[in-house]
């Protein structure tokens, strides 16, 4: 583009591998004072800094004080998807701000069994999306136009039920053993710049300042919300007595997927983390310009992080840290990356490098992560060849979506690895 002077700027994007230039990654394993990590015991401490390193410069503080919830069981149905499923939709209320409504938790168990794991994502459009299943109530909430004609006026319509089934393979999941949980992101916080208002982020953390929005330096996000949303979501899942809560997979796609991630790495409760072409801000390296670039979303979606990551925009070297980073937080639980090669936009190769570059973690801990030799770029994998041990990564042929190959991959991952 040009400047209204007439000065050339750069694109803030870039699909050009030529252009990616050279970078130099922080090592996980060297600390805040310039130590080398030698020990799981070290790590420990290290992981702490790396978390507020994340929280002072990419996503915000996440508040630390517990919320007193109360989970409200609305319905049960113990014969749902033509008696596969045991059906339960529960409301999680914030007792202290009655004035927030609550998370609405649709959770799908396995008839007959009576340890379950489980997946926990939350959806883009409701719960009334997942599935075609037409007693589930359409969700009143704040809703993108954007989504198509089955929202009007920022309110879901019937027309969307069932909408993003394709992508919650419901009935397989259950039928491999697995318990689904998911929830509508927008019950956390609605993603729109003055989504906070009416979101957690009005009640707790730094943004509860009248004038405040995502401009404070370290003030939470709304990615961070949706993480913090997912831990309350584990909450009441450990309360649930067919869970096994010590197996809660977190899982997310896209803008979700940088949330299940986030969440995944503070929560380590969370017994596996799944990013599905999370991107930017979730799996992809940030000193890897290529497809969309922290200036970009930065300038797209400023209020998904704290305020002080807007000033690496031109600056990404000065990043205390990185993606991979992030993604060692998980170790030495399993993780799945997944990209999509029509999915330039998320970089999949800086996935794959995220992932990658996990590896000393997950070999403090005597594991292979995705064992590619701590992240040969040539090790980068032909499409649909799904590659690593504790730390897995698929590049699906296809474009940006959640897809029955993808979830294959899960399923196994999870059956594998998880169980
Ligand atoms: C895009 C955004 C990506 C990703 C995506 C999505 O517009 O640039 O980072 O979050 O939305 O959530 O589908």
């Amino acid at each position: 583009g040009c400047l209204a002077n007439g000065q050339a700027t750069e694109p803030t994007y870039n699909y050009d591998e030529t252009k990616v230039g050279t970078y130099t990654l922080p090592n996980p394993l060297i600390n805040n004072k310039g130590k080398a990590v030698k020990t799981q015991a070290e790590w420990r401490s290290r992981r702490k800094e790396l978390i507020q390193l994340f929280a002072e410069n990419v996503y915000g503080q996440t508040p630390k004080q517990a919320v007193k919830l109360r989970f409200q069981t609305t319905s049960v149905d113990s014969s749902a998807l033509n008696g596969l499923a045991i059906r339960k939709l529960v409301s999680i209320f914030f007792v202290d701000y009655p004035q927030l409504l609550p998370i609405e938790v649709l959770l799908y168990l396995p008839k007959g069994r009576k340890v379950i794991p489980v997946f926990l994502g939350l959806n883009f459009c409701g719960n009334h999306c997942v599935t075609t299943e037409a007693d589930i109530p359409l969700s009143t909430r704040w809703m993108g136009n954007a989504i198509g004609e089955v929202s009007v006026n920022n309110k879901a319509t019937e027309k969307a039920r069932g909408m993003q089934e394709r992508r919650w393979p419901i009935e397989t999941i259950l039928r491999r053993g697995y318990a689904l949980a998911t929830a509508y992101y927008g019950d956390i916080e609605p993603d729109y710049p003055q989504g906070w208002h009416s979101g957690i982020r009005s009640v707790l953390g730094e943004s509860t300042a009248p004038a405040s929005d995502t401009t404070k330096a370290n003030s939470w996000g709304a990615i961070g919300a949706w993480a913090w949303g997912m831990s309350r979501i584990l909450d009441y899942l450990q309360t649930e007595p067919s869970i096994d809560a010590k197996r809660v997979i977190s899982i997310g796609h896209s803008r979700i997927g940088k949330a299940a991630v986030w969440a995944g790495a503070q929560d380590e409760r969370f017994a596996a983390v799944i990013g599905n072409e999370s991107g930017e801000g979730g799996a992809a390296l940030a000193r890897r310009w290529y497809g969309e670039t922290v200036e970009r979303i930065n300038t797209s979606f400023p209020y998904w992080f704290c305020g002080r990551y807007k000033t690496y925009n031109k600056r990404v070297a000065d990043l205390p840290v990185d993606q991979h980073e992030l993604l060692a937080l998980i170790a030495p639980r399993p993780l799945y990356i997944a990209s999509a090669d029509g999915d330039q936009w998320s970089d999949p190769k800086g996935e794959f490098l995220g992932a990658a570059y996990a590896e000393p973690v997950y070999k403090l801990y005597g594991k292979v992560g995705l064992g590619t030799t701590d992240g040969r770029p040539q090790a980068f994998p032909a499409v649909n060849q799904p590659i690593g041990q504790t730390v897995r990564y698929h590049d699906r042929s296809g474009k940006h979506d959640v897809t029955d190959y993808d979830w294959e991959q899960y399923l196994r991952f999870a059956d594998e690895l998880v169980r």
